[in-house]
């Protein structure tokens, strides 16, 4: 990965090789932390960090799911964040704040423990792939099963979560896919490793809702919002496999994965087995919205200066 030359901690911005942590911290032992990963773009007024309020009021929902209470507000967050982007002259460039459960005792009750603050950001280009972003990816249904609210919380963008989620992306990889979807336990489509999935047909756009154990992307309901601006219509309901087989086009959305198509799922090609018209239309407008392009979405964007 590319390195940047600070990390901010806990108030203080340090070198990024001085970012370490104690080898007893709470969270490396027991997941105990919340994150987010926000991008930031370069537009003509300098980087634009892409949905900013929505993804530290989430940082903040997750703690409160995990019954955490951050020492950090969301404005201040917000601040730390655009320094940051200066310090380390990024004029684009992926953000990854965390707060968790640092060095203090051993034991499962994490709150004996101080939480720990730290904001990375680094360059980071596509995630699956610029061939991905262009041709769409192909992916495996999973044989891990995402989890429920009955056993850790969906909703939450918790690093324990992801423990899930790594599986579901080894196997894959293994079995030579870009990317898996994982079901819900009760058997319908829930989301990718790391992004929330889109299943158009013809003129309409389904995507699960949340109580089919989908994180609440913020690159989803941006996709959403830009749909429906195109006359599309957008729809949250459960879905199942079959549904993904049948579907005109695909695409995933995350702060990582952007917009991505999907063009095979389990040897199946989806649609034409290409980027479709929909897909690329809404992406075309997600990647202008977020340079700044379209006054519209301005108010998507917070400038550091
Ligand atoms: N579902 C999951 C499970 C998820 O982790 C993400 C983001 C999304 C949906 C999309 O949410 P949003 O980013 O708000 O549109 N995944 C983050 C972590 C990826 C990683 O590899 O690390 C991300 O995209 O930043």
């Amino acid at each position: 990965m590319k390195e940047s030359k600070y990390i901010w901690k806990n108030g203080n911005f340090i070198n990024w090789q001085d970012a370490t942590t104690h080898v007893l911290t709470h969270a490396l032992h027991y997941g105990t932390g919340v994150f987010e990963g926000i991008r930031a773009y370069q537009t003509p007024q300098g980087p634009a960090i892409f949905k900013a309020q929505e993804h530290y009021k989430r940082l903040h929902d997750s703690a409160k799911i995990y019954g955490m209470t951050l020492t950090y507000s969301v404005d201040e967050l917000i601040d730390v964040t655009k320094e940051l982007l200066t310090k380390n002259e990024l004029s684009s460039g992926y953000i990854r704040p965390l707060a968790y459960y640092g060095y203090k005792v051993m034991g499962l009750n994490p709150r004996p423990n101080p939480i720990d603050t730290i904001i990375a950001a680094w360059e980071w280009g596509t995630y699956l792939g610029d061939e991905g972003i262009e041709k769409g990816i192909r992916c495996k249904m999973s044989s891990w099963t995402r989890l429920d609210s009955r056993i850790m919380p969906p909703l939450a963008k918790a690093t324990a979560n992801y423990a899930n989620s790594a599986l579901a992306k080894m196997e894959a990889l293994d079995c030579g896919y870009d990317e898996a979807i994982l079901l819900n336990s009760n058997g319908t489509i829930a989301e990718g490793p790391g992004e929330n999935i889109f299943v158009i047909v013809g003129n309409t756009i389904y995507t699960p809702p949340a109580s089919d154990c989908a994180l609440m992307g913020i690159t989803a309901k941006s996709a959403a919002t830009i749909a429906e601006d195109l006359g599309y219509k957008v729809v949250y309901k459960s879905l199942i496999r079959d549904e993904l087989f049948l579907a005109d086009e695909l695409f995933f959305t995350g702060t990582a994965a952007e917009i991505t198509p999907i063009r095979e799922i389990d040897g199946r090609q989806i649609g034409n087995g290409k980027r479709g018209p929909v897909t690329e239309a809404i992406q075309t407008t997600f990647f202008k919205a977020v340079k700044g392009e379209l006054s519209q979405y301005k108010n998507w964007l917070t400038y550091c200066k």
